[in-house]
């Protein structure tokens, strides 16, 4: 059996998606794409004989199309994914769900009343072999209660337009979510710092910072944002328990990360860092959407890292820790 999809977005990780898709994923067939830059699409559309549309809902009403992926930017996530549930059809929407929580509760709320989830979440973190070897470790208590969490979310460059606030929302919503997932907990209070801004740094990016998150249950995680770091992409996560600690990302011995991306076992972006995830992610999503069922992150984890994400720019801004208050949980993400 083949899955046919349709794809929305023909950017940097549209296309990135598209690619994947027909040359490794052997049960899914791209069958549309869409873009409003359509000449871009076309490009796309052409090397896997799929259908152009220049307006995400018309590919999302085209019969052809079981199930979208969309890779559209984040503000165009809400009525999309809306019109996909609307339509019955399951959708992979890459990070975040949506930009605000009451963009993300509309979404769960459309979705809270179908008879089963539709939605997932591209947090592709969840589906690499190292985060899935941290959360292995954690679950078998080896290390005793986890207390302390250290993430560090480093990237050499960012694109052009790239805001002091994306550092929360586009970045650091992957350790949001990466704890909420390896934890079990929600997480209940943000507070950001600001280091000294990199000379390296766009005029006016402040980079890099520091949230501390609060968890439910009182685990203190911190994360490093620092996404100018010209060295390469590093990422590391230390969880420190009652009797021992995880780490995934470090080394024996001691390590350099300087002069030039190119130097040691760095991944130049997370492209390269988390292929196989991405790969998974998307050979997951299709198994599962093929075999009636959407079991990855859920519209529910979507907006509860937005709310966490939202309580960290409030603090970016406003100063100060910033609690966050959930919904109540939707049956449907029992
Ligand atoms: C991307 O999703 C990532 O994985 C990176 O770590 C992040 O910093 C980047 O901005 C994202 O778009």
């Amino acid at each position: 059996m083949t899955l046919r999809i349709g794809v929305v977005g023909t950017g940097q990780m549209g296309r990135y998606h598209v690619e994947r898709l027909a040359s490794s994923v052997p049960d899914a067939q791209v069958v549309a794409v869409s873009d409003v830059y359509v000449e871009g699409a076309k490009q796309v559309a052409e090397q896997v004989g799929a259908r152009v549309y220049s307006d995400g809902h018309d590919l999302i009403g085209d019969d052809q199309v079981q199930a979208v992926l969309i890779a559209s930017p984040g503000f165009t996530h809400e009525e999309l994914t809306l019109a996909c549930l609307a339509a019955d059809k399951p959708v992979l929407c890459e990070k975040p769900l949506a930009p605000t929580i009451d963009a993300c509760l509309r979404v769960l709320e459309a979705e809270a009343v179908k008879p089963r989830r539709l939605v997932q979440v591209g947090f592709m973190r969840r589906y690499d072999d190292g985060f899935r070897a941290l959360k292995a470790a954690v679950d078998s208590g080896r290390v005793g209660r986890p207390l302390l969490l250290h993430c560090r979310h480093r990237n050499a460059a960012v694109p052009p337009g790239f805001t002091s606030d994306m550092m929360i929302t586009d970045s650091v919503v992957h350790d949001i979510d990466v704890t909420r997932w390896l934890l079990g907990q929600e997480i209940v209070a943000a507070t950001v710092f600001k280091a000294r801004p990199s000379s390296l740094a766009p005029e006016g990016l402040q980079d890099p910072q520091m949230v501390l998150l609060e968890t439910a249950e009182g685990v203190l995680v911190d994360v490093e944002s620092f996404v100018t770091c010209q060295f390469g992409y590093d990422i590391r996560y230390e969880l420190v328990g009652e009797s021992g600690t995880v780490a995934l990302g470090e080394q024996p011995g001691v390590q350099v990360r300087a002069e030039g991306r190119h130097q040691g076992p760095i991944p130049a972006d997370y492209r390269e860092r988390f292929g196989a995830a991405y790969q998974r992610e998307l050979q997951e999503w299709v198994s599962g959407v093929l075999g009636g069922e959407v079991v990855g992150p859920s519209a529910w984890d979507g907006y509860a890292t937005t709310a966490v994400a939202e309580a960290g720019v409030e603090s970016q801004t406003k100063g100060g820790r910033v609690a966050v208050e959930l919904v109540e949980r939707p049956a449907l993400y029992a």
